[in-house]
């Protein structure tokens, strides 16, 4: 007995050949008043972003460049996993297609050896009424050969072949089952468990350059329960570190 299955994702996608910021688009999107479930593709990224006004570049075609719109459902306290939960999704799904097990180096790029093969922008965007939305904006480095830093990768230079379109909707699914997971929880708990599986900093000698121009070096110990990074120094001192770029030092 077939019976006709309705269509279940909660995603809309929506795939523009040539767009400024994917992210850019989904945040306009939601103040107009687009509801959750809304995910912006584009094959042509002109002015991609990254953290701190850098940017984040791509040529056409070779790449996954999206935003995806969720309503968390967690508390505020929690809102600061987010980035980290999308970097834990894209691990997985790089995982089920290729069989590579990529990395997270704190908080939330998606390294292969050591390189860049994602970066991740999550951004909160009110709705006409005022309730928060999160912008879940992804770029993954697939089809190129050659890349804009040399602390970059791609899936094909890491040796893999997989679809822009098979990354989109594996990523979509671990996104949705890892906010789902999370929910029933009550807690990031889970979250936090395969965060520190993946992580790629806890445990190493690091740098961590502080948004104000600070720099603070020493062992990445632990993740504190807002996702923030634990570095102890030299003297033995903690140092919480919620904002900057992480950079890993040989011992
Ligand atoms: C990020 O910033 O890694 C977040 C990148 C998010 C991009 C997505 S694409 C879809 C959505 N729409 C947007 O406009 N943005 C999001 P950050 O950690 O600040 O890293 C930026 C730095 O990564 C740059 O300064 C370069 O050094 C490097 N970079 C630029 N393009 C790269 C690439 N394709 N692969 C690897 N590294 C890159």
């Amino acid at each position: 007995n077939l019976v006709p299955v309705p269509d279940q994702s909660p995603w809309r996608v929506q795939r523009l050949p040539e767009s400024p910021s994917t992210n850019e688009v989904a945040a306009e999107a939601v103040r107009r008043g687009e509801p959750p479930g809304l995910v912006v593709v584009t094959d042509h990224q002109t002015a991609g972003r990254g953290r701190l006004d850098r940017r984040w570049e791509t040529p056409a075609g070779v790449a996954l460049t999206c935003s995806a719109v969720v309503d968390p459902g967690v508390p505020d306290a929690q809102w600061p996993w987010l980035p980290l939960a999308v970097g834990v999704a894209c691990c997985e799904a790089v995982e089920e297609l290729t069989g590579l097990a990529p990395g997270v180096k704190w908080p939330n790029d998606v390294l292969l050896e050591e390189r860049k093969l994602a970066g991740i922008l999550v951004e909160r965007v009110l709705a006409p009424g005022g309730h928060p939305l999160a912008v879940l904006g992804i770029g993954v480095n697939v089809h190129q050969r050659e890349l804009p830093v040399p602390t970059a990768t791609s899936l094909a230079l890491a040796g893999v072949q997989t679809t822009v379109e098979e990354l989109l909707g594996a990523l979509l699914a671990r996104i949705g089952a890892g906010l789902g997971a999370w929910r029933a929880e009550g807690g990031p708990g889970a979250l936090r468990a395969s965060y520190v599986r993946r992580s790629v900093t806890l445990g190493r000698r690091v740098r961590a350059e502080l948004p104000g121009g600070g720099v603070l070096e020493g062992r990445a110990d632990r993740l504190d329960e807002h996702g923030r990074l634990v570095l102890t120094d030299d003297a033995g001192e903690p140092h919480v570190v919620g904002a900057g770029d992480v950079v890993h030092l040989r011992v």
